[in-house]
């Protein structure tokens, strides 16, 4: 059953009782980027949406450290250890060191947020995640100047991961943003979805969620966050710098070298379903786009 979030949703709707903790604040809902949404209702594009299934966006993943086909995650990921977990945040920041996972979530307001979500291979979903803005977590360890970009990187454990025996990425998998997408209030790491707690196969504990950039930006099961003054190394991109830049934006002007990104398939719609037309920025042009002012997004890619 596909499943709409709207505002009329309460933190009990969504929310299992054992999710709560000591200062988290649910705003149901809030779909999109919630930029001033939550007392006027969804926007038009927002209301639009409809989530995909639990069994969609568990089931059709891709997470290679656990293989390359998109069900391997869903068989493979349940051999990796969540708990404990914690961040390491370092580089140009006042307070660097482990942040511990539970510590994390008592000093961040998780909400829920519906996004479209577009891999590069042109399939999409639309997926309810619960998290936190981004910025909430750099600002408490406390960005410092001179900071223009923000790495990313997974956990890196063989043992458990049975993808990272073939040398397909250059282990740990990495991703970076500039400091001002990073900052953005739509960038979330997200730590749940359908108001559960995030499936290993979608990157427990938490990981990153950037709504306008192909999927692959959105590094799963962040271990380590580094804000730095250069521009850090990207997986794709070190695996194929002519296919994958650094910014990765959803743009369907700009071609994948092997594939048009005019359109794509959403998951979950059957064989025969219509290709629907890719939106520039994936739909979050309104909030997005001023980031990239004056920039030539067909080399900035
Ligand atoms: N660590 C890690 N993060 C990753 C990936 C990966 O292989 N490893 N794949 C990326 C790609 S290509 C996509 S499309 C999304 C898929 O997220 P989902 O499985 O939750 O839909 O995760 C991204 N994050
Ligand atoms: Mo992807």
């Amino acid at each position: 059953m596909a499943q709409r979030w709207t505002n009329k949703l309460t933190a009990k709707d969504v929310t299992p009782e054992h999710m709560f903790w000591n200062r988290r604040k649910i705003l149901a809902g809030l779909a999109g980027a919630g930029l001033g949404s939550i007392a006027g209702g969804v926007s038009a594009q927002e209301a639009e949406l409809e989530a995909n299934t639990w069994e969609d966006v568990t089931s059709y993943n891709n997470f290679y450290e656990f293989g390359t086909s998109k069900e391997d995650p869903a068989h493979y990921a349940k051999y990796m250890t969540t708990a404990p977990w914690s961040v390491e945040i370092g580089g140009l920041v006042d307070k660097p060191g482990a942040y511990g996972f539970e510590q994390i979530m008592e000093a961040m307001t998780i909400e829920e947020r519906l996004y479209r979500f577009r891999c590069v291979e042109a399939w999409s979903m639309v997926i309810p995640w619960q998290g936190f803005e981004l910025a909430d977590l750099l600002n408490l360890a406390g960005v410092q100047d001179g900071a223009k970009y923000v790495a990313f990187e997974t956990l890196y454990r063989p043992e458990e991961m049975v993808g990272t025996r073939f040398p397909v990425l250059d282990w740990p998998y990495r991703e970076g943003l500039r400091l001002d997408e990073a900052m953005n209030p739509l960038t979330i790491m997200a730590t749940g979805i359908f108001g559960k707690p995030l499936p290993n196969q979608n990157g427990a504990p938490l990981r990153l969620v950037v709504p306008w950039k192909y999927g692959f930006k959105s590094i799963k099961s962040v271990v380590k966050i580094t804000l730095t003054d250069k521009q850090p190394e990207t997986s794709w991109n070190m695996t194929n710098p002519g296919e994958y830049g650094f910014y990765s934006n959803v743009n369907p002007e700009v071609s994948h070298p092997r594939w048009s990104q005019a359109t794509e398939r959403r998951i979950g719609g059957g064989l025969f379903a219509q290709r629907e037309p890719t939106l520039m920025f994936n739909g979050y042009e309104d909030e997005v786009a001023s980031l990239y002012e004056g920039m030539d997004l067909t080399k900035s890619f």
